[in-house]
């Protein structure tokens, strides 16, 4: 059974406008990372995945192929399991493989706010799980959060690929304060963080050699000339990864090659960008455990689980409601 509700509306359209009009009048300029993931960014994400630089998504894999039951075990063997940013899913099948194991697995809430990858992973899912519910919402996860269905028999909520670590920190506590209220005292929370290391290797997994995360990077300036009206021409920018050390964070922008104006039709606005000019497109932080029983603890939450790969590169943690 496939039921989808699709929260994208004239709101999410309005939110869009204002955001990215906001977002070019800031001093420096900033676009959300949302925008990133409309369908060819969907696929551009995919690659980034297979990439030899970008481990999180080894190290994730890793770690839910040798601990899943151990993780659903700990998480009170749920019934359904809801997925944020679940994307194509990929990894998910691991702990899908250890609930059906386990004889719990009911229903699964893919959340994500591009509608195609959706579609596809749930036509997908219900014919690898004969008899499994999915109830897909596509939304934006931070509007729409109250939205995701309760859960008779406990929920697993799972935050996977580091993706909390493209929420700034205010919004990321923000964030989580509402899952925590939302969790039932069964619920659970299991969500990846990718954990702090050597610079060198951070920048290389945001720069690779491919140039598959520039054109993912460039490709946020397509979707507005698509869904605003814009004029970037995308040759015109080059794409910038940095560690921010202090901040424990990559700091990804697009730098303006040449001083230039952008026209955007759909929101009637001129911007002038200054040769050299960057843009801030998305910032991804890195974690300690320190810091995260820190980030929890301010949400209301309390740690119970932490899983990591063998090299120490990536942590899946377990948190509830405290
Ligand atoms: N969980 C997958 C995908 C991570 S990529 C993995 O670990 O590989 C980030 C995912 O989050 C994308 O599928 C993107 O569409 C989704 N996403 C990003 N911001 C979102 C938001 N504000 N609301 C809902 N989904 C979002
Ligand atoms: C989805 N998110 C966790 C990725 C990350 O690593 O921050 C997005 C990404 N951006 C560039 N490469 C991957």
């Amino acid at each position: 059974m496939i039921a989808i509700e699709v929260h994208l509306d004239a709101d999410t359209a309005a939110t869009m406008a204002r955001d990215v009009r906001d977002g070019l009048l800031a001093e420096p300029k900033e676009l959300a990372p949302k925008y990133f993931y409309h369908e060819r960014g969907s696929q551009l994400f995919e690659q980034i995945t297979e990439l030899v630089e970008y481990y999180p998504t080894r190290a994730e894999r890793s770690i839910l192929a040798e601990r899943s039951a151990e993780i659903v075990a700990a998480a009170g063997s749920p019934r359904s399991l809801v997925e944020l940013g679940s994307g194509s899913a990929a990894k998910t099948r691991h702990l899908l493989d250890a609930m059906r194991d386990a004889g719990c697995l009911h229903t699964y809430v893919p959340v994500d706010i591009s509608e195609e990858i959706t579609h596809e992973t749930a036509g997908m899912l219900v014919e690898e799980y004969p008899g499994l519910a999915v109830r897909g919402l596509v939304c934006d996860f931070e509007q729409h959060l109250e939205r995701i269905p309760d859960g008779e028999g406990g929920r697993l909520v799972a935050f996977l690929g580091g993706t909390i670590g493209n929420l700034y920190p205010s919004a990321r506590r923000d964030f989580l304060a509402r899952l925590a209220a939302l969790m039932g005292p069964e619920d659970r929370l299991l969500l990846g963080t990718d954990l702090v290391k050597d610079p060198a290797r951070l920048e290389a997994a945001y720069d690779d050699a491919e140039g598959v995360t520039a054109e993912f990077n460039k490709n946020v300036l397509e979707v507005l000339n698509r869904e605003l009206g814009a004029d970037f021409d995308l040759d015109a920018f080059e794409h910038v990864a940095r560690y921010d050390a202090e901040e424990a964070r990559m700091d990804i922008r697009l730098r303006s090659l040449a001083a230039q104006t952008v026209q955007l039709d759909g929101l009637d606005l001129s911007v002038e960008f200054a040769a050299d000019e960057e843009m801030r497109t998305e910032i991804s932080s890195k974690f300690t455990y320190e810091k995260l029983a820190r980030v929890y603890g301010e949400a209301g939450l309390a740690i119970s689980g932490w899983f990591t790969d063998a090299d120490c590169d990536y942590a899946l943690s377990l948190a509830g409601p405290a």
